[in-house]
């Protein structure tokens, strides 16, 4: 890694000033934004191995170009490891990442046209799982389901939907959800009506394997995940078969391979299949139970200290690695302020819409944010009552701006809002508050990969 960076250093200097300044913004922020996370030096070093030089389409022993004997056990055991981090009988590691993993579900059990049900986007669902602007709302007919007011899954509400329709494929999984997924009730809902049901836990696969939230394995057909978000791996995604899903489809397993290659990929990126075999080596060991017992600690400390602080929780607290701030007490549309204060003082989460939203998903009136990252860190509870504290703090500091209800008005509105706070000394204290922390808790101990 040392030699990789300074060679980078040598021949692209103007890269490698970038690099370092995205490590420098990296190394002295708070990391909130709940997918994310920092992958360990093992993982990186994987990632920027010599694996990235080859072609090897197929899957291991069936490849179409020669010279794959080593790929093929790199590969191999990846499988090896997914299916046992999450006890299935199949796991495909090829996806390139979370959209192109869910894509391949649609395509091995759905023609165009058929009916699917997932979580509405707005309502903290994915694009992939059929939102109108995604591909997934043209090609198949999309019945979404929702959220009540309390932020909880409306399972009366999905049941309905379910028989009415008659979906051939119901998603369970989000990306903005802070209570345990009801696996076991939304597997009966398929079974009643013969759908396939695929859990997408991209968010909480780290969680799952660790056994700190409930496993789908036992009530999907598919499991779809990212392997960078709790996984703490690299940027990819995995496909896994379960036992209910090969009763249900004996051919499931091809189905799905096929359908990622040659249906949507061409070869698989060995670099990054080795960096999710390395990650799911990690988190096969004890101390990742700790480590994903931490995030949610964390996640419930950080909740308390920001509803302490009168700000209100979606849920009135959380179950995972995430919360969500409904900030409507303040009026709606303000989540792009609060982002942007909190980026102002090194604290970088995403504005999100929040159940019932009343204004857009453009100009939501949520913030998600999350504990992945600051985990991995090594920061505890303490740490988070600090957090939860300065973001109770920005938030009270751009309460008073709100979102011009004329479209047109909003750039400049917003532009003149950023020079403003630009100027408040309160958010620079924090700033600087925000450093010193991070100071203490070095992204790469001992390991500066840009020296
Ligand atoms: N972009 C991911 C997230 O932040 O949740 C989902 O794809």
């Amino acid at each position: 890694m040392h030699d990789m960076m300074a060679s980078i250093k040598k021949t692209d200097p103007e890269m490698y000033k970038l690099i370092k300044k995205e490590f420098g913004r990296q190394q002295l922020g708070l990391e909130m934004i709940p997918s994310e996370n920092n992958v360990s030096k093992a993982v990186l070093q994987a990632m920027g191995s010599i694996l990235t030089n080859k072609y090897s389409e197929g899957y291991p022993r069936k490849r179409y170009y020669g010279g794959n004997q080593f790929i093929d056990e790199v590969e191999t055991l990846a499988i090896e490891r997914a299916k046992k981090a999450f006890k299935v009988p199949h796991a495909n590691v090829q996806p390139y990442s979370g959209s192109p993993a869910n894509f391949a579900v649609y395509i091995a059990t759905c023609k165009p046209g058929d009916v699917i049900m997932g979580q509405n986007l707005t309502d903290g669902g994915h694009l992939t799982h059929g939102w109108k602007a995604s591909v997934t709302g043209q090609l198949f007919k999309s019945v979404p389901y929702h959220v009540k007011e309390d932020g909880y899954l409306d399972l009366d509400e999905i049941k309905q939907l379910a028989e009415k329709h008659k979906p051939k494929l119901i998603w369970v999984g989000a990306t903005a959800y802070v209570r345990e997924f009801p696996f076991e009730e939304l597997g009966k809902i398929a079974d009643n009506v013969g759908a396939y049901l695929a859990a997408d836990i991209a968010h909480i696969a780290g969680l799952v394997i660790a056994g700190v939230h409930k496993s789908p394995v036992p009530y999907a057909h598919i499991i779809t995940t990212t392997t960078h978000k709790t996984i703490r791996g690299p940027r990819g995604g995995m496909i896994m078969v379960t036992q209910k899903g090969l009763d249900k489809d004996p051919e499931l397993a091809q189905k799905i391979d096929r359908a990622i290659f040659p249906g949507l990929q061409g070869g698989p990126h060995d670099h990054t299949t080795a960096a999710i075999a390395v990650a799911l080596q990690e988190d096969l060991q004890p101390e990742f139970k700790d480590y994903c017992r931490q995030i949610v600690k964390n996640s419930k400390a950080l909740a308390k200290s920001l509803m302490d602080d009168g700000i209100k929780i979606v849920t009135d607290g959380t179950n995972n690695h995430m919360i969500l701030i409904d900030l409507t007490s303040f009026g709606k549309g303000k989540g792009v302020f609060v982002q942007e204060a909190l980026d102002l003082a090194g604290i970088t989460v995403n504005k999100n819409t929040i159940p019932a939203e009343p204004s857009s998903p453009f100009y939501p009136s949520g913030v998600r944010l999350g504990t992945p990252s600051l985990t991995t860190r090594g920061m505890k509870e303490k740490e988070m009552k600090i957090i939860g504290k300065w973001i109770a703090d920005v938030i009270k500091e751009v309460k008073d701006f709100n979102l011009p209800e004329d479209k047109e008005e909003r750039k400049a509105y917003i532009k003149g809002f950023k020079k403003a706070i630009n100027k408040n000394e309160n958010i620079g204290k924090i700033k600087k508050e925000v450093i010193e922390l991070c100071k203490k808790f070095p992204l790469y101990p001992g390991f500066d990969i840009l020296k």
